[in-house]
């Protein structure tokens, strides 16, 4: 009976999946990205591989505050992957790495079941101890990497090695982990992606907004939640719909030239100091009007804040039937309107904030409108 149960549990998840590993973004100044995010977003130095350690063609830095550990990798040669990645679609998001216990199984169980090819499964060794890689395609150019470490005591991986500055060592904003990452996929191509995860990964659909749920008066989208057994790791996935103007997913589609990562959520655990620091380092936010404030409390009941600093902050709030959350989104981090990063800390809550996609989209078509992109 044990072992049928086992059998069971082995089937339902044959992808354990230990969380975000790290995120690694393709750009165009890797030391200039690191420096950013350590300056405006309070990372702290962490490793480097580089010309300097035996690597010809790219240099990589990678930066960690709490569980989150994000890699800034950048070409130093026209004729690589990087370059064309970068040329194609500026800078974003190349790779999702999870961590696994079994990189090699994850990789044969998910490729068994139909996802394609990025990186056979490596074994990579130094004094410290080994790591395992694999890797599979996801949408667009951006990859998964099955990340195993626990044969691994160094700083990052094999290949790198330790980084810091012992002059600037930013404080903490209290980032603390991935909550999700969500991709922005082509016309029609919502349903592939969640058939992609069900089948490939073992996710389930935990949540799905169509348009009348998220329409505005003209940016239209639909989306679809994807979570592993766990929930550690979830994946929502949006693709454009009909409206009667261009809707921002088009607009991301266009600058980014394909599919790729719109945006990966931060949790932290006091949203109101996270993000004050991190507006006094030059993270920009996006703003939705004051109005927003004076219903707030009708509309989502008693929280544990006081209405004047997330008035202030401009921080948005949402409730379900589990709790309550609060949000903010930041502008596109870079020149194109591509990528951007959302501060979020949950209070129960374990849905998106459904109840600000108005209020946040009609923020997102504003920014669109200065573009000339709507
Ligand atoms: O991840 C989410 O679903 C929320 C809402 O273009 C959201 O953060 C969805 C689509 C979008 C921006 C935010
Ligand atoms: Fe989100």
């Amino acid at each position: 009976m044990i072992a049928g149960k086992a059998a069971v549990d082995a089937q339902a998840d044959f992808l354990p999946l230990e969380g975000t590993d790290y995120v690694e973004f393709y750009v165009g100044n890797a030391k200039q990205a690191a420096h950013y995010y350590m300056s405006a977003f309070g990372f702290q130095a962490l490793a480097y591989a580089g010309p300097e350690t035996g690597v010809k063609d790219k240099s990589s830095y990678v930066v960690r505050q709490n569980k989150l550990t994000f890699v800034l990798t950048t070409p130093i040669r026209p004729d690589n992957e990087i370059a064309d990645h970068i040329y194609k679609h500026g800078d974003g998001v190349k790779a999702l790495a999870l961590r696994v216990n079994d990189a090699t199984d994850a990789w044969e169980k998910t490729t068994q079941r139909g996802a394609e090819n990025h990186y056979i499964p490596q074994r990579l060794e130094d004094k410290d101890g080994a790591v395992v890689l694999s890797g599979i395609k996801l949408y667009g150019d951006t990859v998964h990497l099955f990340v195993e470490r626990k044969d691994y005591n160094g700083v990052f991986m094999p290949g790198y090695v330790k980084w810091e500055n012992p002059h600037f060592k930013p404080t903490s904003t209290g980032l603390l982990y991935v909550d999700h990452c969500v991709g922005n996929v082509g016309w029609n191509q919502m349903n592939k992606w969640v058939s992609f995860y069900e089948d490939v990964m073992g996710f389930r659909n935990i949540l799905s907004f169509d348009d009348s749920d998220i329409s505005t008066e003209y940016s239209a989208l639909m989306s679809k939640v994807m979570s592993n057994g766990n929930g550690f790791v979830k994946f929502p996935i949006n693709e454009p719909a009909e409206g009667k103007r261009k809707s921002q997913i088009e607009e991301y589609l266009e600058f980014y030239n394909g599919e790729g990562v719109q945006h990966v959520a931060i949790a932290t655990n006091d949203i109101v100091a996270t993000v004050t620091e991190l507006m006094n380092r030059g993270v920009e936010f996006l703003k939705v009007p004051s109005t927003y404030y004076d219903d707030l409390l009708d509309r989502v009941g008693k929280i544990d804040e006081d209405i004047e600093p997330l008035k202030n902050l401009g921080i948005l709030v949402d409730r379900d039937d589990e709790g309550y959350l609060l949000q903010l989104f930041s502008k596109p981090v870079q020149d194109r309107p591509t990528l951007f990063f959302e501060i979020i800390q949950r209070k129960g809550a374990k849905s998106f904030g459904k109840g600000n996609f108005k209020a946040l989209f009609e923020a997102i078509e504003r920014e669109q409108e200065l573009r000339g992109n709507l």
